[in-house]
């Protein structure tokens, strides 16, 4: 393996080749389709909002490309405007564009970006004012305020009070982490007596409309994540008993060893029954958040399950069902949850198996390089690997920062203090 600085200059070097492309061929858009040279929109056709440039805005800080961060402020302070009469997906709307905005004011201190950040949260608001449980409504029209979508995903439900916590610090004003708050205490009662959630809940009713839990998978996954990291941002000590309560019954209830490795099992919610095997690459980061959460034996033994999945393709599938190792979905959409999970891991313990696995994923990640940047795989089972025409936006944001954040010991992070988002956006440790 080469030198930890040498690997930092290479990743940085690969984000600027895939940046330079969205540059080339998307600027202002959303997302650039880097092989064919077109872009799409993410969040409403004809609506393009610059995702990648607000997704990008802090990595170039911590990477330490003051030029683009400066080109990518310019553009973002004077042609982004959220007053769009479209439906925004809620959650991907802030943990991508009210935490990507945060984060750039975070490390630019630019008031402006503070502004766009509070403005796109007020757009929001209405997916959880006027919801009678407080938990947000999935889609929500920025112009307007127009809600609809009344049965969200728990992730849905609970990914937002570091956004919102973190704009309440910042304006003073309690709305946004009081709405988070509600939102998360509305789902929490509907914990079974043996401690686990369904997946999805009715904002109107406030009752479940299914009876399985499938964490740490999608589309549960990061309303976990949040109940730790607002206990770790904000000291909110119901959140860190309700992470200590649900983690405790996912691991009594979930986890099972199949083929010598940890993995977990979907089950009805109110009995523990199983239900299916299918593990998702997305629940990857879980391996992380159990180490923060100070279970590092559980953490590094889910790791390890996905580092055997890593040493079979290059790059990892979407899906696998882990009873039997089948390949349940072939494509790879540029997920940063391992390499996630290699940076919180090596964080934690200085463990030198946590670098050489994320430089494993860097130089697997090659096979997703084209001339103008990185794109998805259709199908990572093949050989030569089947690509896609898409980078996506969170690739900007996050696979790039944790990977170079775990090599390259850079004096603008701190590494003691630092908190990223589950979009990788900084929220705290900027120096
Ligand atoms: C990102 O938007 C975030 O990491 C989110 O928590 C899960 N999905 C994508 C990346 O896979």
């Amino acid at each position: 393996m080469p030198s930890p600085a040498k690997i930092a200059a290479a990743v940085r070097e690969e984000f600027l080749h895939a940046w330079n492309g969205y540059k080339k061929f998307a600027w202002g858009h959303d997302q650039v389709l880097p092989v064919s040279g077109g872009y799409n929109e993410f969040f409403a056709d004809g609506h393009p909002i610059g995702l990648s440039i607000i997704e990008a805005l802090d990595t170039h800080y911590l990477l330490g490309l003051d030029q683009e961060l400066a080109i990518s402020k310019k553009w973002i302070t004077s042609e982004l405007s959220l007053d769009i009469d479209a439906d925004f997906h809620v959650f991907e709307a802030i943990i991508r564009v009210v935490g990507g905005l945060l984060s750039g004011y975070m490390t630019t201190r630019d008031s402006k970006l503070l502004d766009l950040a509070v403005d796109a949260a007020d757009r929001l608001m209405p997916a959880f004012t006027k919801s009678p449980t407080g938990m947000p409504y999935t889609q929500c029209n920025m112009a307007t305020g127009e809600v609809h979508g009344n049965t969200p995903p728990l992730a849905e439900i609970g990914t937002n009070i570091l956004e919102f916590g973190m704009l309440s610090k910042l304006t003073g004003d309690s709305k946004y982490y009081d709405a988070a708050k509600k939102a998360y205490r509305a789902a929490m009662t509907q914990v079974s007596p043996i401690g686990l959630l369904p997946t999805y809940l009715d904002v109107e009713t406030g009752l479940p409309t299914d009876g399985t839990d499938q964490a740490p998978n999608p589309p549960v996954d990061s309303f976990y994540e949040y109940l730790w990291g607002g206990w770790t941002m904000f000291g909110d000590r119901e959140l860190l008993t309700w992470y200590r309560q649900t983690t405790a019954a996912i691991l009594k209830h979930m986890a099972v060893r199949s083929g010598g490795h940890l993995w977990f099992q979907q089950v009805d919610y109110k009995t523990g029954k199983p239900t299916g095997s299918s593990a998702s690459e997305l629940a990857a980061f879980y391996a992380g958040l159990l180490g923060k959460g100070g279970d590092l034996t559980d953490g590094d033994a889910y790791y390890d399950s996905w580092t055997s999945v890593l040493d079979k393709y290059p790059v990892l599938p979407e899906e696998i069902d882990y009873s039997t190792g089948a390949v349940t979905s072939a494509s790879n959409n540029m997920r940063p949850e391992y390499v996630n999970s290699s940076f919180d891991l090596y964080q934690k313990t200085r463990h030198p198996k946590y670098r050489a696995t994320a430089y494993q994923y860097f130089i697997g990640m090659k096979n997703l390089r084209v001339a103008n940047g990185y794109t998805i795989a259709n199908d990572v089972t093949t050989s030569p690997m089947q690509l896609g025409d898409l980078t996506q936006a969170y690739w900007f944001s996050e696979n790039m920062k944790y990977l170079y954040l775990t090599f390259a010991d850079t004096p603008r992070y701190d590494y003691r203090t630092g908190y990223l988002t589950t979009e990788g956006n900084i929220i705290r440790g900027v120096r």
